[in-house]
């Protein structure tokens, strides 16, 4: 009996939820309870940490779940590390259902950098005015740069004082549109956009209205992520649960 524990978090996996609720598919989505209030799914839901990934294995093994899929993002490598070493240590099928890279097109003026320490040696020395659209848990290594002004774009309101000197926050939870976007650029005048290539529709808006704008972009690079199986799309995780479901796994 096929029992799935699906970790979410992103577009794709409210979006693999839905077709698995549609297919009765028995199902568990996971948030990390990152945010006050995250969205509500088609599914039981589980909110919080597991313990580390032998916390994971031992979840598995006591919720008899017979495969894992990581639909978590590109940039929540402890997670991926984590599910990776879980299944591994409980003999269950694992599969990542994850979004291709960002890849410029024309008139796109990106500068791709290995990590954030790199997006913020990448920052100009004179004064500008950046749109920081990397969430809450990276700012602090843009102090280094004190000399901009930042625009952030966070989910929740900051619990306390913002880590940057000269910082404004957008409280505002995606997905955006690149006419919501290209209006924040023009009435925040920013000068440059620092972003991680996640990748997916849902986080895309800004890159787009940065071309229309001629806006330039840092572009941070994704973690490396353990070995593991890739789907790219629904049919493609919904293939991987019925393949293993055929082989009675
Ligand atoms: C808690 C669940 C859905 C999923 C929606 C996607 C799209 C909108 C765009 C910008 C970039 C950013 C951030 C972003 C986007 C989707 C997706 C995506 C980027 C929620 C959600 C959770 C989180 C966690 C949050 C992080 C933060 C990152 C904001 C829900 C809304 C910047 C990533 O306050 C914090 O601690 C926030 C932390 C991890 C990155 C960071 O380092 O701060 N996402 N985002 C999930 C959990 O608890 O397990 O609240 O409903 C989900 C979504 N955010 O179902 O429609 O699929 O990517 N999320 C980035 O891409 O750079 C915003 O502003 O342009
Ligand atoms: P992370 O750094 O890879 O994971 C840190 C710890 O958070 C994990 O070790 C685990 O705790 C817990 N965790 C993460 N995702 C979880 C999930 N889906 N269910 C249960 N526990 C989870 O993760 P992150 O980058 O902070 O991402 C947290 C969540 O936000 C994920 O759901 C992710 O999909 C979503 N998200 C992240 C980003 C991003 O930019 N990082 C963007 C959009 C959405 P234990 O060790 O205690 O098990």
């Amino acid at each position: 009996m096929t029992r799935v524990l699906l970790l979410g978090g992103t577009t794709e996996a409210s979006a693999l939820a839905r077709r698995l609720a549609d297919a009765r598919v028995e199902a568990v989505f996971s948030y990390a309870g990152r945010t006050e209030s995250p969205g509500t799914q088609p599914l039981p839901t589980r909110i919080g940490g597991f313990g580390g990934a032998g916390g994971l294995a031992e979840y598995i093994r006591s919720a008899g779940f017979t495969h894992v899929i990581d639909a978590t993002h590109p940039f929540a490598v402890q997670m991926s590390r984590n599910a990776a070493a879980a299944c591994a240590e409980t003999g269950t099928p694992l599969c990542a259902f994850e979004r291709e890279p960002w890849t410029a097109g024309p008139g796109d003026e990106w500068r791709h950098v290995a990590d954030v320490g790199a997006a913020v040696d990448a920052l100009p020395d004179t004064p500008a005015r950046i749109f920081l659209a990397i969430g809450k848990q990276n700012l602090a290594a843009f102090g280094a740069k004190p000399q901009h002004h930042y625009l952030l774009r966070l989910v929740d309101p900051p619990e306390g004082p913002l880590p940057l000197p000269d910082a404004d926050a957008l409280i505002a939870r995606g997905p955006f549109t690149e006419a919501e976007d290209l209006r924040l650029l023009i009435n925040h005048r920013i000068d440059l956009i620092v972003a991680k290539n996640s990748g997916g529709a849902g986080a895309r808006a800004k890159l787009d209205a940065a071309r229309l704008h001629q806006v330039p972009v840092v572009l941070i690079d994704r973690p490396a992520m353990p070995p593991r199986r890739v789907a790219r799309d629904v049919d493609g995780v919904m293939a991987f649960l019925a393949h293993r479901a055929d082989l009675g796994v």
